[in-house]
């Protein structure tokens, strides 16, 4: 997270991981689709061939809290294919908060589980202890035949610690509940180590409201 006292501005880095195919580039593309342009940036596909990311996605989203304080998202999404780990540990550095894109799909479990422990590996290499890293995890690909059950993601769900959403990132479904938790996830790791209630005048609460109002995510929907 990068923060300018002067200008209350707080810009906060948050990182779309997951095996080749899963939905990350298409979860950005979603949001990019879903929420008012006022608050959101140019998407900027970075190399891409064959609707496969070659170096990453960036997603800028912007705005301001009624206290004053300018809150930057800055989006990423890793390339997923196997090939790419140097870019997905570069992608990391300085990570806020991860959303992890699962493939729902049961031939993908494996795909799954590799990419998770690539992830846990790449963030140790940055410096990051991975189970104090922000983390939130989607089931996309609801919609296709031959997947995880909705009991057995409820099960696993309920005894693991993040949160877990299912999502069809194609037709955008689930795609802003996993956007704001992921950030209101993220912004209580980051008050707690960086007090921002105190500095800034807004609390974690206030400013997850705020960002569902601008981006238009009614409370229930979360
Ligand atoms: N049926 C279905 N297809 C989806 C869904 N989300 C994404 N896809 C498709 O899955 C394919 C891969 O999606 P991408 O978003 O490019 O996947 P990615 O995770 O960015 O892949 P890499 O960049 O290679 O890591 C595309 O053809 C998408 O249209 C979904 O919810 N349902
Ligand atoms: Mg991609």
């Amino acid at each position: 997270m990068q923060i300018d006292y002067k200008t209350r501005e707080l810009t906060v880095k948050l990182v779309y991981y997951g095996p080749a195919l899963s939905g990350k580039t298409t979860n950005l593309e979603a949001i990019h689709r879903l929420i008012d342009p006022q608050f959101c940036g140019r998407l900027m596909n970075l190399e891409t061939r064959d609707d496969r990311t070659l170096f990453f996605d960036l997603l800028p989203l912007a705005f301001e809290s009624a206290s004053g304080l300018h809150v930057r998202i800055k989006l990423f999404t890793v390339p997923g294919q196997v090939m790419h780990d140097a870019t997905r540990r570069l992608v990391l550095q300085g990570v806020d908060g991860v959303a992890f894109i699962a493939d729902s799909q049961l031939s993908e479990t494996h795909a799954n589980l590799d990419a998770f422990r690539n992830m846990q590996k790449n963030l140790r290499e940055n410096g990051f202890v991975p189970e104090e890293v922000p983390l939130v995890i989607q089931f996309n690909k609801r919609d296709l035949p031959n997947i995880r059950s909705d009991e057995e993601i409820d099960y696993q769900a309920a005894r693991g610690t993040e949160p877990v959403f299912k999502a069809i990132a194609l037709r955008g479904v689930g795609v802003l509940e996993t956007l704001i938790g992921l950030f209101e996830r993220t912004w209580a790791s980051l008050e707690a180590k960086h007090g921002l209630e105190e500095k800034f005048g807004v609390g974690p609460e206030a400013i997850i409201g705020e960002m569902r109002a601008r981006l238009g995510v009614p409370m229930e929907a979360a």
